[in-house]
This record gives C-alpha cells, sequence and structure tokens, in this order.
C-alpha cells in the first residue's frame, strides 16, 4: 500500500523553466513567446506589484475595502491568465483580482469591488467570469458546472477557476474536480499554494506531498509548477487550455508560491505565524526579480522601461481611484433591484419607502 502513495507522489516533480537567477534549466519547453510578450508579461508584473503597493496604502488610508495582497503571486496570477483568451471564463478567489484586470475589468471597478459597491460586480460584456469568491473553494463546483455548459455548447472556451492551498481542504475542492473529470469538462483548476491559509501552514491541511497529486483520485491531469516562475506557468496553462479545448479533459495546477504581505488587510499580522527567514528564502525566489534578469541579458528590459510602467501604473490608479469615488453612491434601492428580477411583495413595498427617502 505504501509504495503505492510513495510511487504516485514521487511522479510530481515542480516543472521549472527559469530558475532563481533567471536562466533556463528546461529549453525544450520554453514557450513560444515573442519579444513583445516576454516584455507585455513583465509590464503586467511590474504594474500588479505597483497596484498592490497603492492598494495597500489606499486600504491603509480607508479608501478602499476588502483587499487581499498580492505581491509574491504574480507569476502565479499573470502567467496564467496571458495563456487565456477573451472567451475563457474566469471564476477566481478573492486574492485574484489582478486576473480580472487583465482580462480587462476596469480599475475603477476592482476598487469598487473592494468597497463593496455593486457595480464592482457588473463587469464588461467581454469580461467573461463571477466576481472574486469569498467562500473557499466554492467557485471549484461552479467552474465544472460552467466547463460542461461550454462543452454542451461547443465553444471552444475554458473555464479557468483558483483557488489557495486550504481551498484543497473543502469538499467542494473534490467535487468540482471529480465532476469535471466525470464528464470531460473544459476547465483548469489552479491551486496557488502559498503555503499558508490565513495562519496554518499547508503541512497541518494534508497528509498529502503535494497537491498536485489529488488530481489522481479525479482520474484528472495534475501538475505541479513553480509558481514564482511566469514562464512555467504560462507554458503549463497554455497546454491545459489546449488539451481542454481539444476534448481531453481538466487539468488541476499547483503552482508553488508565496504571498509576501499579509493574509488580508483586516488585521492579519504574518508575523505571528511565519518567520522572517522564511519571508527571506521566499524573496530569493521572487519571480519579478528572476524575470528582470532573464530580460536584461536578452537585452529586452532596463530600468527606463521599468521606471515607466511605474508611472504609468501609479496614474492609472490615481485616475481610477477618483473615477470611483465619483461614482454615485451605493444606494438601498440599488441593492433591494439588485437582488432580484422580479422583487416578492414585501421588498416592492421597502423598494416604495426608500425610494421616497432617497429623493429627499
Ligand atoms: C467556506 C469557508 N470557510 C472559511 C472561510 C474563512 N477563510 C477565509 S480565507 C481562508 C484561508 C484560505 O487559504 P487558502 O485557500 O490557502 O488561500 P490564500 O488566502 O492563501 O490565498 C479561510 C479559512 C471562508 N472564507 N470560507
Ligand atoms: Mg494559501
Amino acid at each position: 500500500m505504501k509504495h503505492v502513495l510513495e510511487s504516485v507522489e514521487s511522479q510530481f516533480e515542480m516543472f521549472q523553466i527559469l530558475n532563481e537567477d533567471g536562466k533556463i534549466v528546461n529549453k525544450d519547453d520554453m514557450p513560444d513567446l515573442s519579444d513583445d510578450d516576454l516584455k507585455e508579461i513583465m509590464r503586467r508584473m511590474v504594474y500588479t506589484r505597483i497596484l498592490d503597493q497603492r492598494s495597500i496604502a489606499l486600504n491603509r488610508q480607508g479608501r478602499l475595502g476588502f483587499y487581499a495582497p498580492t505581491a509574491g503571486q504574480e507569476a502565479s496570477q499573470l502567467g496564467s491568465q496571458y495563456a487565456l483568451e477573451q472567451d475563457d471564463f474566469l471564476l477566481p478567489a478573492y486574492r485574484d483580482v489582478p486576473q480580472l484586470i487583465w482580462q480587462g475589468l476596469p480599475l475603477y471597478q476592482a476598487f469598487l469591488f473592494s468597497r463593496g459597491h455593486f457595480h464592482g460586480n457588473q463587469f464588461p460584456e467581454d469580461v467573461k467570469g463571477l466576481s472574486p469568491q469569498i467562500i473557499i473553494g466554492a467557485q471549484y463546483t461552479q467552474a465544472a458546472g460552467v466547463a460542461l455548459g461550454m462543452k454542451k455548447r461547443g465553444k471552444k472556451s475554458v473555464a479557468v477557476t483558483y483557488t489557495g492551498d486550504g481551498g484543497t481542504s473543502q469538499g467542494d475542492f473534490y467535487e468540482g474536480i471529480n465532476f469535471a473529470g466525470a464528464y470531460g469538462a473544459p476547465a483548469i483548476f489552479f491551486i496557488q499554494n502559498n503555503h499558508f491559509a490565513i495562519s496554518v501552514p499547508v503541512e497541518m491541511q494534508t497528509n498529502a506531498k503535494t497537491l498536485a497529486q489529488k488530481a489522481v483520485a479525479a482520474g484528472i491531469e495534475g501538475i505541479q509548477v513553480d509558481g514564482m516562475d511566469v514562464l512555467a506557468v504560462y507554458a503549463v496553462t497554455k497546454d491545459a487550455r489546449e488539451r481542454a479545448i481539444n476534448g481531453d479533459g481538466p487539468t488541476l495546477i499547483e503552482t508553488i508560491t508565496y504571498r509576501y504581505g499579509p493574509h488580508t488587510m483586516a488585521g492579519d499580522d504574518p508575523t505571528r505565524y511565519r518567520t522572517d527567514e522564511l519571508d527571506d528564502e521566499w524573496e530569493k525566489k521572487d519571480p519579478l526579480v528572476r524575470f528582470r534578469k532573464f530580460l536584461e541579458e536578452k537585452k529586452l528590459w532596463s530600468s527606463e522601461d521599468e521606471d515607466k510602467v511605474i508611472e504609468e501604473a501609479k496614474g492609472d490608479i490615481k485616475k481610477a481611484i477618483k473615477k470611483a469615488d465619483e461614482y454615485p453612491k451605493q444606494t438601498v434601492t440599488d441593492l433591494i433591484e439588485n437582488m432580484h428580477e422580479e422583487l416578492p411583495p414585501n421588498l416592492q413595498e421597502q423598494l416604495e419607502e426608500y425610494k421616497e427617502k432617497e429623493s429627499k
């Protein structure tokens, strides 16, 4: 029995293309990306790091509401998103706002989402997806359903969902991957393993050596990838997407990553459960540092390029927060009207009451 488990576990080795020094260690699997693509990926990672820093500051000033920091996870989030097409359907978790933004969600709407404003959930027509899920794992079952719907309609697109290491302890996680496997649904399931579920280390969550191996029980493909290596994440996502649209079913992808900041901005203090040594160890693996080295070597990136993106991001953020500030405040009437297509009599009554109040 033990022998079976060991032989399964030993097959889940971490896939990597770019090592910590920015050197290619796996030439054969290097994805086919143009120089412009490579620069664009770097631009997005730098932009997103700035967005994270500014969002934290805005939250501290009381100008944003709910916010889950993203620094450290850029390669995992953006390498995967870069492999998607506009028609793919995103089912993100609360930390996955960057993927929505790069799929086309305007920044001011992301800020409104953070403030709990309903307009933050009204995605533009060409951004296919659901709002970030707060309930751990719930998006996995939804993704299986969305993917099955795509298959039945003969669409050449995929449903893409994200959860964390902690999310893989939930029943919904297993139900989602099992259902998608049973129906050969075109879904890509991401586990962003940042090693902690708030303060609980992954070793306390499971006896499994890897989270990717959970795919085996569902009879689907599973792979563990270096989540600090944007090229590796892009390559495995591209491959999973191709197999999904060719009818070869879903894939479970575990990205090995780290979040530098607190769990959310609602009072979590990571120094209570993480050591400085561990933080330092992961900062050495930083996705931006290694990709920058790789690009600089190829003469594709300079400090001027970097400064330009930083200025661009800061300018965009300033404009977007202003736009969010100017957007009409959410009213009780908005809330009631957004809840139902047809109102039950008691809410109809309340609606009239609030319309009257709010008109004064
Ligand atoms: C069903 C459910 N149980 C508990 C919570 C409270 N909760 C919020 S985040 C979180 C930890 C999730 O950790 P992980 O899946 O690793 O994601 P990460 O925050 O690290 O990205 C928990 C337990 C919740 N939101 N939903
Ligand atoms: Mg986690």
